[in-house]
């Protein structure tokens, strides 16, 4: 037959358009799309439903090695599983440079942690932590022809974190070699001073967390990235922007006609600092993440912006690590002081019907939330075509989606490995009820369908393609 699958009557959305047709799959991929298409070996009714390209989750952490005894509760197949039933076909996690480690060592460690573990289509960035002469003469230019065209520098983290002389050696080599960095912009000496200050004076409650890493330090990180990138004259892309100061400085890059991309998550939408806790307990721990979360006057800001266009990129941040472990939220099983609570948050599963919910709440239009959640990234990080829309020729990654449901999030139907969501009772309107990827239905009616581990093809990305600003 002409078609393995025909999904019939699917009110298809783009980032630019919505129409109605059927879909006409072959082979993985996209092969017709019109009306009354011949029969296929089988077929979806979408009938009610709205397909959405598979979305591209172009932020998140997997089964990355991590030091003091912690350990990510997801790995390749658990954080893939969980980015399917939300809707994500596609993941860009990291692979990550030790220091002293070669970036190839590095790529083919986690080449080794996604192979036969992912269900759903992997690339990886790269974050570059030692760049050394071999790595910025030898090694980058070499792992971007081979398809890892971006890459994240830090800096802050004493582990990670580059000076200003590395950070302008390693954007120069993204723009001799047109790949993307990607920037997590806070300032490291205002966090170590401040960190040390609440210490001394007793405070260690989960809430200094965001009170030592406040937003004037992502502000001040952010205007010097953004100066770098005017200085070496390559486009960057500024990582899970926080709120209302760093939106300023971006905002007032891209006035200037810098080519500042800029990227923010759902917990800067949906958390606020106070989710950190009070002056006693110790829950507050699974809302750290870094930057923190901050003010309701920022999440209306992020809101706006993402409206607006300052942000390209809605991505999860997906950094999984479970309350109630001692390789996770409690190190060594204890309730320990802010500065050694594991940074990050699960994501994954719920970033798509959190940002859906609001454009059922008139906060963005439908052809925006694929733009920010499937387009931009498949097009900043070299997936597009294949990924990232509903067109001829394009992997056949869609996702039908009940725009009218509603769903209360509750972490016992979540399918990560992390024990806990930031979002648990909350109630969202729209939820994806199937989801395909490369024709093959993963999720159905929400129900997970155990397709075979390890299904899921890593993608060599090409060059960035640029975005109008
Ligand atoms: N940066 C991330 O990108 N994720 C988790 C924590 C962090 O600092
Ligand atoms: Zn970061
Ligand atoms: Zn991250
Ligand atoms: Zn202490």
């Amino acid at each position: 037959t002409l078609y393995d699958l025909v999904i019939r009557n699917a009110d298809v959305v783009t980032a630019s358009e919505r129409f109605a047709c059927d879909i006409g799959v072959k082979d993985g991929s996209i092969v017709a799309l019109g009306r009354d298409l011949a029969a296929g070996d089988r077929e979806i009714d979408a009938t009610g439903l709205l397909a959405l390209p598979g979305g591209v989750d172009a932020h998140c952490h997997l089964d990355q090695p991590l030091p003091d005894g912690l350990k990510m509760a997801d790995d390749f197949f658990t954080g893939t599983r969980a980015a399917v039933c939300g809707g994500t076909t596609t993941v860009i996690p990291f692979a990550a440079q030790e220091k002293g480690q070669s970036l190839q060592a590095a790529v083919d460690d986690y080449h080794r942690r996604a192979e036969g573990r992912a269900v759903a289509d992997y690339a990886f960035h790269l974050i570059v932590s030692d760049p050394t002469p071999e790595v910025l003469e030898r090694e980058l230019p070499e792992l971007i022809a081979a398809g890892y065209t971006s890459f994240k520098i830090y800096m802050t983290y004493d582990d990670l974190k580059l000076s200003d002389r590395e950070i302008l050696e390693v954007m120069d080599v993204a723009r001799r070699h047109r790949a993307l960095v990607m920037v997590h912009a806070e300032n490291s000496d205002c966090i170590a001073w401040l960190t040390d200050k609440l210490t001394d004076e007793g405070h260690h409650a989960p809430k200094y967390h965001a009170v030592s890493r406040p937003a004037v330090a992502e502000r001040e990180a952010t205007h010097r990235a953004i100066a770098f990138s005017e200085l070496v004259d390559v486009p960057i892309l500024i990582v899970h922007v926080s709120g209302k100061d760093a939106i300023e400085q971006i905002e007032w890059a891209q006035r200037r006609g810098l080519n500042i991309y800029a990227e923010t998550c759902p917990q800067y939408l949906y958390l606020t600092a106070e989710d950190l806790g009070g002056e006693d307990g110790y829950h507050g721990a699974k809302c750290v993440c870094s930057p923190p979360p901050r003010d309701t006057d920022s999440q209306k800001a992020v809101w706006n912006a993402l409206k607006r266009g300052v942000f390209s990129v809605f991505s999860s941040d997906h950094a999984p690590f479970s309350y109630d472990d001692p390789q996770g939220k409690k190190p060594g099983g204890e309730e320990v002081s802010f500065e050694h609570i594991p940074n990050g948050i699960p994501g994954l599963e719920t970033r798509l019907s959190l940002l859906f919910d609001g454009v059922n709440r008139g906060k963005l239009s439908l052809n925006k939330f694929v733009e920010l959640t499937a387009l931009n990234p498949a097009k900043l990080y070299g997936l597009y075509p294949r990924k990232g829309t509903i067109a001829i020729g394009a992997d056949a990654d869609i996702v039908l989606w009940d725009p009218e449901r509603q769903v209360t999030i509750r972490n016992a139907a979540l399918h990560h490995n992390v024990d806990y969501t930031p979002y648990e009772n909350r109630t969202v309107h729209g939820w994806p009820m199937h989801c395909l990827s490369r024709g093959e239905l993963l999720v159905e009616n929400g129900r997970y369908l155990e397709p075979k581990v390890g299904r899921g093809r890593f993608l060599a990305a090409g060059k960035p393609q640029l975005l109008d600003l």
